[in-house]
Parts: C-alpha cells; sequence; structure tokens
C-alpha cells in the first residue's frame, strides 16, 4: 500500500515513520511513504502556500491552488481504489473501522491540514473524505496523519507478522474486529508484588478457565467505567478462547492482536 503524505512540514515526518512497525514495514517494502512539501507546488518567490480569509477573522487559511496543483502530480488519475483524505478537526471521526477500509485500499492521499484552515473548495471538490483523529484541536494535521498511517499499516498483511493477519480477517469476520484491542483486560507481568502492590492472585495460580473469567470480568468493568460509550454499543471483549499462555507472569501471556 502506498501513502502519500502533503504537508508544509516535510521534516515532521522524520520521526515518526522511522521507528518500529512502521519503519520495519517500509524497509521489506510491504508499504510505501512519500512525504511531499507542499511548498513544491508553489509558484511565487515567498513560496506562499497561506493567505487571509474571505470575509475576515483570525488566522490564515491553505490556499487552494498549490493544494489542487500538487494532488494532481502526485497522482495525474484518480484510481478507485485510492482516495485522498483531508485532515482536519472538522473530519467524520477516525475509528478501527476506518482503519480497516483504508487498509483494503491501494493508497491513501493524506492532506494535512492547519488548524486555522483550508480553503473548504479543497474539502468539497478535492478530497474524497475529511477526516478527524478526535474531538480535540490539534495545530495541524500532521499528527494526525501519523496517527492514521500507523494504524492502518498495522492492518496490512504480514506487517504485524502472518499469524495477526490471520487474527485480523477472522476477528472482522465475527463484526467485534479490532475493536476487541480496545477492551483488552489488565495486564500484568513481574514482579508479582512491587512496592506492596499484588498482582490478582488468580493470575498466578495457573486455572486457566478461572484466569479466562477474570479477564472478561476485569475487561468488562474496566469497560464501564473508562468507556460508558462503548458499553452502550453491546461492543464485546474478546477473550482468547482456544489455547491459554502459559502460567502468567512468564511474559508470553498471548493476546489478541498484538505486536
Ligand atoms: Cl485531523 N487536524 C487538526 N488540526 N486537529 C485535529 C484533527 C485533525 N483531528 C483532531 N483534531
Amino acid at each position: 500500500m502506498i501513502f502519500d503524505v502533503l504537508t508544509i512540514f516535510p521534516e515532521f515526518f522524520r520521526g515518526p515513520f522511522e521507528h518500529g512497525v512502521v519503519a520495519r514495514a517500509r524497509e521489506t517494502g510491504l508499504l510505501d511513504i512519500r512525504i511531499h512539501d507542499l511548498r513544491s507546488w508553489t509558484s511565487d518567490r515567498h513560496r506562499t502556500v497561506d493567505d487571509r480569509p474571505f470575509g475576515g477573522g483570525e488566522g490564515m487559511v491553505l490556499k487552494p491552488e498549490p493544494v489542487f496543483s500538487a494532488v494532481e502530480s502526485i497522482w495525474p488519475e484518480r484510481a478507485a481504489d485510492r482516495k485522498v483524505v483531508l485532515l482536519s478537526p472538522q473530519g467524520r471521526l477516525f475509528d478501527q473501522a476506518m482503519a480497516r477500509r483504508f487498509a483494503s485500499l491501494g493508497g491513501i492521499l493524506l492532506l494535512c491540514g492547519r488548524y486555522e484552515g483550508v480553503d473548504e473548495r479543497v474539502a468539497e471538490r478535492l478530497a474524497d473524505e475529511e477526516v478527524s483523529i478526535g474531538d480535540y484541536v490539534l495545530s495541524g494535521g500532521e499528527l494526525a496523519a501519523a496517527v492514521v498511517v500507523d494504524a492502518v499499516a498495522r492492518l496490512l498483511p504480514g506487517v504485524l507478522g502472518n499469524e495477526n493477519s490471520a487474527l485480523n480477517e477472522s476477528f472482522s469476520a465475527v463484526d467485534n474486529g479490532e475493536e476487541a484491542s480496545l477492551l483488552d483486560w489488565p495486564q500484568y507481568t513481574r514482579p508479582a508484588e512491587f512496592r506492596g502492590w499484588k498482582v490478582p492472585e488468580v493470575l498466578v495460580s495457573g486455572h486457566h478457565e478461572q484466569i479466562r473469567r477474570w479477564r472478561r470480568q476485569a475487561a468488562f468493568e474496566k469497560m464501564k467505567r473508562l468507556r460508558p460509550d462503548l458499553s452502550r454499543t453491546g461492543l464485546r471483549p474478546v477473550i482468547e478462547n482456544e489455547k491459554e499462555p502459559e502460567p502468567v507472569p512468564s511474559g508470553q501471556a498471548g493476546r489478541n492482536s498484538h505486536e
């Protein structure tokens, strides 16, 4: 899959895409990330990308010309399996289902907006979708683009290793998908006692059926406490149902769909 990112801060992406899962996937050719500097598509001496808003008001607005020129030169044709995505706080909320949908595409072109705004003709006439990563305001779309790339990349076949891609498919099939990972149970590792705080007894007991029950219950309780919104959707924690991990703590507890 190809990720194109259009930004006025190309340097920003040196960090996020050069570490961990995304970096390895790039090295092995499972995905390609191309960072494009919006200023390359300006023609004036000052390489101007923004201007004052019509109607008055604070801040500056990204001009349409460089953005249209950039997209039309990066993608001279618009294939059906490619989407132009404008990142802005007004967009549709990014979630795991959207990440899965993007992961099924051949490519996405992420347009990083600035918080003051992007000329609305970009949203209306150029972007296929307008996406936000949450209900808060960032100073630009760059962090959001990095979030989207990471969330989508780890769903691509082979990126997390073969076993996970298969697991992801089967979860998708039962429509509890990756959302199940949001509802993971509380995890502990050694030491069994730290500063006087003990790991729940059942986890060190070796009773696999009791461990399963404890995990389901603990996942539910934590969801109700921290995510009452998810609780109301009927989303259910997925507790591993086949093979139990080695007696905890071994550092190798078998979780679903994790690196
Ligand atoms: Cl995509 N952009 C900005 N500027 N702020 C955001 C966002 C995006 N998503 C949440 N807040």
